[in-house]
């Protein structure tokens, strides 16, 4: 551990004692993530490439067996929250709270004997920037409860039970990436998973080693899944694979795309979501196959291709958004995208190291010259995903 995340640890472990008294069993941290490619194909069974930031969510914890779960944050005001774990209720919490102790709840629920903790919560995960901080909470908590109550869990199931915990009990309809992404990424690498049957294949991811980077360029257009447009496209899909006979758009082979678009008739809305589908999938496809190749440069047009997609197919960008990618192309990018959930928070800029200071002030100086919030500008180095501490 280097010596930073030790003096993290640390403190964290420190607040923890000043709030219950004594010092945890434990200190946990998942990361939040990037996604390279493969957007809103994750609930429709498909291929995502997401990595893991340096930015992290830290739980200091102790286990508990007298079923009180205590929870803390050193982001939110307010007291410590005291809940009992068996009155834990879907979609009665509308706090922070609701993502831990839905994890709490989902472990439950499925027969693991978690009978309480004290939890104190750090995050470096900026939140609301379409970076997975949700996601990172959920896991980190997951991942303590597997150690302290040695529940035996790997990677994936605890992704899947955080999942659960955000579709039942935060009532957010969101697919599996980002939650696997914060438990299973691997320093260096991108994650190439197949959300069907969440097998993996980690893919080395070191640009920095072929004089390249790559820049997160948070908007600060805030964005929020539980409001109503990621659920709308997601229901469009499902519409669409049931109008195509298919159990998601996962099955619509990218060859049959324009036989498959011309049997949506008069369903335009439906037909612009599944196209976005069919040929993010395949994006996902050729990126892999293009950095398994070496041929890294190449695969920053195939951003620029899923940009447009979601903008004008799938039509989840923004201004801001819109904006960065295209003045990061003009100054030299060799691609960019928006990432996440969209409707605001962030977007990728893949770039020369060379470029790098002249494409962030290009992005600054438009935001400025259109009365735009200034955006968040930082490198983004593929990292660590969830892990214990100490
Ligand atoms: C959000 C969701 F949480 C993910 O599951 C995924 O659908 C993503 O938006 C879009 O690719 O981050």
């Amino acid at each position: 551990m280097s010596e930073s995340s030790e003096v993290v640890a640390e403190s964290v472990a420190e607040r923890f004692q000043q709030l219950y008294g004594g010092a945890p069993d434990g200190v946990w941290a998942a990361p939040g993530r990037v996604n390279l490619i493969g957007e809103h194909t994750d609930y429709n069974d498909g291929f995502v490439m997401p990595f893991a930031l340096p930015h992290t969510v830290v739980a200091a914890v102790s286990r508990r067996t007298d079923g009180v779960l205590r929870l803390h944050s050193a982001d939110v005001d307010g007291p410590v929250v005291e809940l009992a774990v068996d009155a834990l209720a879907p979609e009665s919490d509308k706090n922070w709270t609701a993502y831990p102790s839905g994890v709490v709840w989902a472990l439950r629920e499925a027969g693991h004997a978690v009978t309480g903790a004290d939890i104190h919560l750090a995050s470096t995960v900026p939140s609301g920037a379409g970076l997975s901080s949700s996601a990172a909470l959920e896991v980190v908590v997951a991942l303590a409860m597997n150690d302290l109550f040695g529940l035996g869990l790997r990677g994936w199931q605890l992704a899947r039970l955080c999942q659960r915990a955000e579709n039942v009990y935060v009532g957010a309809p969101v697919g599996i990436m980002d939650q696997t992404a914060s438990a299973c990424c691997e320093a260096g690498h991108a994650l190439f998973l197949d959300t069907r049957d969440l097998s993996q294949r980690q893919i080395p991811f070191d640009l920095a080693a072929e004089g390249m980077r790559l820049l997160v360029v948070d908007t600060r257009v805030k964005h929020s899944h539980s409001e109503g447009e990621y659920g709308k496209r997601r229901a469009g899909c499902e519409k669409g694979a049931a109008l195509l006979g298919v159990d998601a758009l996962r099955d619509v082979p990218f060859a049959d795309l324009d036989a498959a678009l011309a049997r949506l008739g008069d369903e335009e809305e439906v037909r612009r979501l599944v196209r976005h589908v069919v040929t993010e999938d395949e994006r996902v496809e050729r990126v892999v196959s293009l950095l398994e190749a070496g041929d890294t440069r190449a695969i920053g047009p195939v951003l620029v291709e899923g940009h447009a997609s979601l903008r004008d197919d799938f039509r989840i960008s923004c201004p801001e958004l819109d904006l960065v990618v295209d003045t990061a192309l003009t100054a030299g990018a060799l691609g960019a995208r928006m990432t996440g959930g969209g409707f605001g928070g962030s977007a990728i800029v893949l770039a020369e190291e060379a470029d790098v200071l002249a494409v962030t002030k290009a992005v600054e100086e438009a935001f400025a010259q259109a009365g735009f919030k200034s955006p968040r500008v930082f490198e983004a180095v593929p990292s660590a995903g969830a892990r214990r501490m100490r």
